[in-house]
């Protein structure tokens, strides 16, 4: 097997971005030759854990179900993508600690909750502001930020990289470290 698999592990609030960066992402892999596959936070939530809801145990569960499909693909060879808020650094460091060292390569969409709050692109932040939403990430439940990300991203709202621009850094860093 020519290709090494690894997991992709992209955090960050609603409406940062996460889901544009992972399709950018597929792309310029595939373009590239490689195997990749997304699993989607809000996708996965409408199949295999559509059993769960947002409170913090059933997001652990969530989170943890996500870590082990993504390591399956990992010892594939595929590269995964996996984009979910996964607010909390402990469900997160357990996925870290199921994959060989290196393996897990998080990537933290850093954009503050004003910028993601002024995208609203399902306005769901609305939602959760007017109380027709509770325990909103961001709002009324927490996002703890990663302390050791292997990537950060930084959008400000000012000057915005596009998602392929931010797909080009997270490629540089795979070619870096041997898996491109
Ligand atoms: C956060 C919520 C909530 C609550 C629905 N809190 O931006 P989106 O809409 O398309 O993606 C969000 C998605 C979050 O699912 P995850 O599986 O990524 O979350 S976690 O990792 O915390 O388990 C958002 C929508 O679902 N959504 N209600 N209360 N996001």
């Amino acid at each position: 097997l020519q290709q090494k698999g690894c997991v992709l592990w992209i955090t960050g609030l609603s409406g940062s971005g996460k889901s544009s960066l992972a399709c950018a992402l597929s792309r310029g892999l595939h373009s590239r030759g490689k195997l990749t596959y997304i699993l989607d936070g809000d996708n996965v939530r409408h199949g295999l854990n559509s059993d769960l809801s947002f409170k913090a145990e059933d997001r652990r569960e969530n989170i943890r179900r996500i870590g082990e499909v993504a390591k399956l693909f990992a010892d594939a060879g595929v590269i995964c993508i996996a984009s979910l808020i996964s607010p909390y650094r402990k469900d997160r460091g357990a996925c870290r600690d199921i994959l060989p060292e290196g393996d897990f390569i998080e990537v933290f969409m850093d954009v503050p909750l004003q910028v993601c709050e002024a995208r609203d692109p399902k306005g769901l932040y609305k939602l959760a502001r007017a109380g027709k939403i509770k325990g909103f990430t961001g709002i009324d439940d927490p996002y703890e930020p990663p302390l050791n990300s292997e990537i950060v991203l930084h959008q400000n709202g000012g000057s915005c990289d596009s998602p392929s621009e931010l797909a080009e850094k997270v490629i540089s860093y795979l070619e870096e470290k041997g898996y491109l």
